[in-house]
């Protein structure tokens, strides 16, 4: 009940508890004495001090074991260096600093170079020469790299392109491959399929120590196969070759008789990209790096080079398995082809097989003859078919792992 009294009351109660009530001071006949028991109402027990310091305490341990339980407590942002992690990804609490670093976003403050959006990878490799002997020279650097028009990543190049540059030599060759070193990070490169002596063989921590930032390395080798192979990366490969450090290494035979007769050659190199949010991740098959953009010889369809040939031309493909993670089933419209060699050895004439669907491996080449049946435009592309989209949509009929085969 509230009235004009009550009110009255409470203020005058106030008054007559406060620091300058005075005893024996004028009172309103209304007024009521201050209440006895006020006093006693505000001293905490000890019973309530314990309650209170145990509920706070099993909060506190809670927040605890829940943060535990989702977060890995046991690392700091020092740790992973800043890292950007991609979103999707499963992070549990006992996900090491250095794993987390392995799939982290290329820092964009490491880039020292943006190609120009129509640049091409694969491009020829003039060696000099020293003596007989056939050097080149390569030099990693992290780089800007158009995949599409309007598709820029961050990558790890070799010689400012993706792929690296196309090293070609002849079978018996003295060749010395001189890599500089401009990552931030230590690396090294292996001859993919060659017989090489070991120490020259690259794989970091096992045959050479890496290649530290701004240092080199000197390979040196003779080449005595013949066939497609590939150099990639070898430290820290997963990362490394998914960024974009890879490239055609094709040595010719020695014997002219050896040389396949075809009228034009196509080497199809074969990469994934996880792009996401303006950040580049190494594509892996798990959670939140899965690739969302595919590459041949570094650009995603349309972008990617028409090749043009006339009824009754054979067209050598060689198909690289520079992809670090994924298998892509390989299929060319218009007809089967011949697979004339596997891994960089030459299949007997007899042995050899048709198909029209050939699945490349991380790591395998095939050699393929492709006879030009019929006029018009022919597919090559990824038979998973998610393959050939980019970033999950079609463009022009088609998209990433997809070229077009024009015969006139
Ligand atoms: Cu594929």
């Amino acid at each position: 009940m509230t009235g004009p009294g009550s009110r009255a009351r409470r203020r005058s109660t106030k008054r007559s508890t406060g620091a300058g009530a005075q005893p024996g001071a004028a009172r309103a006949p209304d007024q009521e004495a201050p209440a006895q028991g006020q006093e006693l109402a505000n001293r905490v027990t000890r019973p309530q001090v314990v309650a209170a310091l145990t509920m706070s305490l099993v909060a506190l341990a809670a927040g605890l074991a829940l943060s535990a339980s989702v977060a890995n407590l046991g690392i700091g942002a020092r740790d992973v260096d800043g890292a950007v992690m991609p979103p999707g990804m499963i992070m549990t609490r006992d996900t090491p600093a250095r794993a987390m670093r392995d799939m982290a976003a290329v820092d964009p403050d490491t880039l020292s170079y943006r190609a120009p959006a129509d640049a091409r990878g694969d491009q020829p490799l003039a060696p000099t020469m020293d003596g007989k002997v056939k050097v080149f020279a390569l030099e990693t650097a992290a780089i800007e790299w158009n995949i599409l028009d309007d598709e820029r990543v961050m990558a790890y190049a070799f010689n400012r392109q993706i792929p690296g540059p196309r090293i070609r030599v002849t079978q018996g060759d003295r060749i010395r491959i001189v890599v500089t070193n401009r990552l931030p990070v230590p690396t090294t490169v292996h001859w993919h399929g060659l017989i090489v002596p070991n120490a020259m063989d690259g794989p970091a921590g096992i045959t050479q120590e890496p290649i530290p930032p701004n240092g080199s390395y000197t390979y040196e080798f003779i080449t005595r196969q013949a066939g497609t192979f590939f150099y990639h990366s070898h430290s820290d490969v997963d990362r490394q070759q998914a960024l974009g450090l890879y490239g055609a290494l094709i040595v010719d035979p020695a014997d002219p008789v050896q040389v396949p007769d075809v009228d034009q050659e196509l080497v199809v190199q074969l990469q994934e990209w996880t792009e996401r949010e303006g950040y580049t991740y190494p594509a892996m098959p798990m959670e939140g790096l899965l690739p969302n953009f595919f590459t041949i010889n570094g650009k995603a369809y349309p972008e990617t080079e028409t090749v043009r040939v006339r009824v009754g031309d054979r067209l050598l493909i060689r198909f690289i398995g520079s992809s670090s993670a994924f298998i892509h089933p390989m299929h060319v419209h218009g007809g089967p082809f011949t697979v004339i060699a596997a891994d960089g050895v030459a299949i007997p004439e007899a042995a050899q097989y048709e198909k029209d669907t050939i699945n490349v491996g991380p790591g395998e080449r095939y050699d393929v003859l492709w006879t030009a049946r019929e006029p018009g435009k022919w597919l090559l592309h990824c038979h998973i078919n998610h393959h050939t989209t980019n970033d999950g949509v079609e463009e022009q009929g088609a998209g990433g792992l997809t070229m077009i085969i024009e015969v006139s």
